[in-house]
């Protein structure tokens, strides 16, 4: 993907189903491997630990395969970052997940050819080189953030189960005047944010991430009344996240900030079928369409839907294309390579791009 030429592109492709057919074969391959060369490991696990580990392993496959195809060792060390973090919080020695991921690079380097080894190892490389130093990779806070103490007390509520006070904070805080972008910007998405570290370093339960997140999408239903402030712009714009996205919050953020900003939105939610977003596009005929991603193993869904937008009939002439979200993050530059026509990193960013981007 980092190469132009388009035999290297479906070279890609290929790679990138190969990586992702060894999801089948060798997780269990490399749990024999490990308890070969390991037997306590063997005598202390429990079936439990054994379908995790295997679990693991396929996710390191799932998410090594999207680095390799797009050329971008930046995403996999973010990974491996991440992954380092929630199994030291797990109490699994680093010293059995670098071992178990150099099994693992073995295992894929005679699977296949020498040329793709050369494309793989530039991402496994570096990425393994963090197990063994102290440093991290992360564009997600990994040490807990400086909250503003609204947020703070809006985080505690939920933490504590207390969904009406959380509400109400919100609520009397908007009557009084707050802006809502500011609740937006300096509230809920660092407290999503703080909510995802803690479940990482398993201080909450996946429960618990579910509960908080719940309430932060009713308590923005309520402030849905509050957007409709601007001056109708008579620009359109469409909002989505690619196929097998579940995070939400960002597109629907992003839609809401440019609704405050007069455009007319049309929010179509989390992972959803391309060919419907592209009837819908023909339907609506926007000037705009934002895509969504956090997980960065969806980057090519995000470039497919890019291309197939493109190429779509019945498209509206000029219409723009802006993508968004955590892979973009941390590959900066990732955004041309998938063929969009802009980035931005929050929903204010993206909407003071769009208006300039967008001129009636
Ligand atoms: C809530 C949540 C979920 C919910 C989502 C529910 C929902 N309705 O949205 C559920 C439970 C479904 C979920 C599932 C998973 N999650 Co989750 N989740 C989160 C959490 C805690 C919050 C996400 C959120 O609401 N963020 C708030 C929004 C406002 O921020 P944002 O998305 O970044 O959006 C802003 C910008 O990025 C940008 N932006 C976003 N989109 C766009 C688009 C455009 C065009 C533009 C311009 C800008 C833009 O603007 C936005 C507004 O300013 C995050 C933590 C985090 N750090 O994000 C983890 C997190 C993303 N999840 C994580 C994981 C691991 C998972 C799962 C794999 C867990 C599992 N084992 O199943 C699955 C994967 C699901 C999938 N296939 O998509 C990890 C990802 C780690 C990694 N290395 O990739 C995180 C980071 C948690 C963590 N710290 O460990 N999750």
């Amino acid at each position: 993907m980092t190469h132009t030429n388009k035999s290297m592109v479906d070279n890609n492709d290929i790679l990138n189903k190969k990586l992702l057919g060894l999801k089948i074969s060798l997780p269990a391959i490399i749990l024999a491997d490990h308890f070969r060369i390991r037997p306590d490991m063997q005598n202390s696990y429990s079936e439990h630990q054994i379908e995790n580990y295997q679990k693991d392993i396929s996710w390191v496959l799932t998410f090594l395969s999207e680095a390799v195809w797009a050329g971008q060792p930046a995403l996999f060390d973010e990974f491996i970052s991440w992954l380092k973090i929630f199994l030291s919080s797990l109490h699994v020695p680093m010293k059995d997940v670098r071992e178990s991921l150099e099994l693992l690079k073995n295992r894929i380097n005679d699977a296949c050819t020498p040329e793709e080894n050369t494309m793989i190892n530039t991402v496994f490389d570096p990425a393994l080189e963090l197990l063994t130093t102290k440093k991290e990779k992360t564009a997600i806070p990994s040490i807990e953030q400086e909250l503003q103490p609204m947020a703070r007390k809006y985080l505690d509520h939920l933490l504590k189960g207390q969904r009406n006070e959380a509400m109400y904070l919100i609520m009397n805080t908007v009557s009084q005047g707050a802006p809502i972008k500011d609740i937006y910007l300096t509230v809920f998405q660092p407290v999503q944010y703080e909510i995802g570290r803690l479940w990482q370093t398993n201080k909450i339960s996946v429960a618990q991430e579910h509960y908080c997140t719940g309430a932060t999408q009713l308590v923005m239903s309520q402030l849905y009344p509050y957007l409709f402030t601007g001056e109708k712009k008579n620009k359109k714009m469409v909002a989505t996240c690619v196929p097998g996205e579940l995070h939400e919050i960002g597109a629907r953020m992003v839609t809401d900030f440019f609704e405050m900003e007069g455009w007319d939105t049309y929010y179509l939610g989390a992972s959803n079928p391309i060919e419907g977003v592209i009837r819908y596009i023909q339907d609506i005929q926007p000037q705009f369409v934002a895509i969504s991603a956090t997980m960065t193993f969806h980057v090519s869904a995000v470039q497919e839907m890019v291309h197939q937008i493109k190429k779509a009939p019945g498209m509206p002439d000029n219409l723009k294309i802006m993508v968004g979200g955590y892979p973009f993050l941390v590959a900066r530059q990732l955004w041309k390579q998938v063929g969009a026509d802009a980035y931005a990193t929050n929903a204010l960013d993206a909407v003071n791009l769009a208006n300039k981007m967008v001129v009636q």
